[in-house]
This record gives structure tokens, C-alpha cells and sequence, in this order.
């Protein structure tokens, strides 16, 4: 086939193939969240309407595009795990990452009415990407891990911080300085002494995050069946299917890793 003579150009393409046998990880991040959940009047710390916008919009994402074992998001972020054998778009970092941003994006304002009912879309919120890569299931747990502690770090900080604000009626300028050089045992003792609250029974979404993986499930329908002699008689019919299924569940430690062995592929 003949050539023009612009075909050169596309030599200018860099080659950014994503390293053979590592997972290949998505991370997606709101721009200028801070002043599109002042503009949208998300409720502080968290607003549940947001947190189940966002775990639509990853459920999009992954019932959408392949090769996603695993997400996890918290605040206006999430991360998307390909396995590490996946070969789709032959493994480009900008094709992969794209096509999350989009999906994710286009999905998070096709969806917004159905969980801002009364609060309208001001202007098209925009979603930056990474790509990160993960030799090793421990390296790939730790990230995870990271990201957890950090959606603990932060709620453990805003809960106390908005109860300081919005209970005590302090501003925000003498509640950050109540707060400097805490530990999180502290913030946990005058959670509990000065509100009656214990961090403990706060909600698991909010304190561990969201993760979707996916689930086989049998499903039992009813199928109208012909019997060799001519009748239709209703049968239960069960199949498996797999979908994707939502937890607010400790990732740091051994025990999600050992009920959902499939996640992760052999380190060899
Ligand atoms: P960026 O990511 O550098 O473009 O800037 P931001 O402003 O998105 O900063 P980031 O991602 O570090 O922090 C997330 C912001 O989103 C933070 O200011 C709090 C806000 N946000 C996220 N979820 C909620 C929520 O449920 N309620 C409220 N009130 N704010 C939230
Ligand atoms: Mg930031
Ligand atoms: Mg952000
Ligand atoms: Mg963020
Ligand atoms: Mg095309």
C-alpha cells in the first residue's frame, strides 16, 4: 500500500508500553475538589451523595473497560488496578489512563441527578490521572495500604475538625490550632470526652474508603422450558454471574487478601 509522504510523523509517537508482568495502576484524582464541593454544597467532612457518585462512576469504569481486578477510592480520588497479564491497548499508559479519566468523568456527570437530586450541576468537573506500576503483590498491597491509611488520617482529622467548627462553634482558624500536633490518640479521646463520639463506630465508608471487586453470584431465574411431550412447564434455571460488588473493609491487613484469593496473580 502506498505511503504519503506525512506518514513520518508518526515516528514522533513516543512509546510509553507499560512494563510486562506489573500491575498497571489508574489513579484518578478531582481537579480543584476543595472549591467544587464548597460550590455544590457537599456536607463536611463527608457527603454521601458525593462518596456514592464517585463508587458509580468507578462501577462504570470497571463494567465498562477490561482487565480492572480491583478499586479503591476515597475523597475525590480513585484507583484502578489492571492485572498484570492484561494486554489491552497493548499495554499503552496514555490509552489505559484516558479511557478511565473519560469513562470516569463522562459517567460521573451522567449520573449526577440521580444522586443530587435538588442540586444542580454548576459547570463540568475534570478528573487528572496517573499511572503507576507495581512489580510485586507486596508493593501493590502497600499502595493500597497507603491509600487507605491516608482516607483514615483524613477523616479521623476532618470529623474532629467539623465537630470543633460546627458543635463548639469554634472557627476554622482556632480549630486547626487545637488540632496542631495531635496524635490520633488524642483526636480520638477528645472525640470521645468532648463529644461522646467513638471513632470506632463512625461509618465504615467513611472511615475505610470504598473497594469493588469483582463477584460471581448465582443468579436463579424462571425459564419456560418444552418437555418432549409438547408442554411448557416453568423451570428454575441458576447461572453464575459476575458483577461488582462494593466493601468498606480493612485492605491493610491479611484477612480481605485470603477471602479474595483470585485479586492478585502468582508473584513468579
Ligand atoms: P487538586 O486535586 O490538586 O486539583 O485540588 P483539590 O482541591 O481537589 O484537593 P485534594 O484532591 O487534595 O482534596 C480533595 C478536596 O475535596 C478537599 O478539599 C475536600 C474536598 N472533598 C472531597 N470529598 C468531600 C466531601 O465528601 N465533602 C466535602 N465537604 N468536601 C469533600
Ligand atoms: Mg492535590
Ligand atoms: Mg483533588
Ligand atoms: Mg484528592
Ligand atoms: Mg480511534
Amino acid at each position: 500500500m502506498a505511503k504519503s509522504k506525512f506518514e513520518y510523523v508518526r515516528n514522533f509517537e513516543a512509546d510509553d508500553t507499560c512494563l510486562r508482568n506489573c500491575y498497571i495502576v489508574v489513579r484518578l484524582d478531582g481537579r480543584n475538589f476543595h472549591k467544587f464541593a464548597e460550590q455544590h454544597k457537599f456536607a463536611k467532612p463527608n457527603d454521601d451523595r458525593a462518596l456514592g457518585l464517585m463508587r458509580k462512576s468507578a462501577r462504570s469504569v470497571m463494567e465498562e473497560l477490561e482487565d480492572i481486578v480491583i478499586a479503591y477510592g476515597q475523597s475525590d480520588e480513585f484507583s484502578f488496578v489492571f492485572k498484570r497479564s492484561s494486554t489491552w491497548f497493548k499495554r499503552r499508559a496514555s490509552k489505559l489512563m484516558t479511557h478511565v479519566a473519560s469513562q470516569f468523568s463522562s459517567s460521573y456527570v451522567f449520573y449526577w441527578k440521580e444522586f443530587f437530586e435538588n442540586q444542580p450541576l454548576l459547570y463540568p468537573p475534570g478528573f487528572d490521572g496517573r499511572v503507576v506500576l507495581y512489580p510485586s503483590n507486596r508493593n501493590l498491597r502497600d499502595y493500597l495500604s497507603w491509600r487507605q491509611a491516608d482516607c483514615h488520617i483524613n477523616n479521623l482529622y476532618n470529623t474532629l475538625f467539623w465537630m470543633l467548627v460546627q458543635r463548639k462553634g469554634l472557627s476554622t482558624t482556632q480549630a486547626e490550632d487545637r488540632l496542631k500536633g495531635t496524635l490520633a490518640g488524642d483526636k480520638n479521646e477528645i472525640l470521645f470526652t468532648e463529644f461522646g463520639i467513638n471513632y470506632n463506630n463512625e461509618s465504615a465508608v467513611h472511615k475505610k474508603g470504598t473497594t469493588l471487586i469483582w463477584e460471581k453470584r448465582d443468579e436463579t431465574i424462571i425459564k419456560r422450558i418444552k418437555l418432549p411431550n409438547g408442554e411448557e412447564k416453568d423451570m428454575p434455571v441458576t447461572r453464575s454471574r459476575r458483577r461488582v460488588e462494593a466493601y468498606h473493609c480493612d485492605l491493610i491487613g491479611e484477612q480481605f487478601w485470603e477471602e479474595h484469593p483470585d485479586i492478585l496473580e502468582d508473584d513468579n
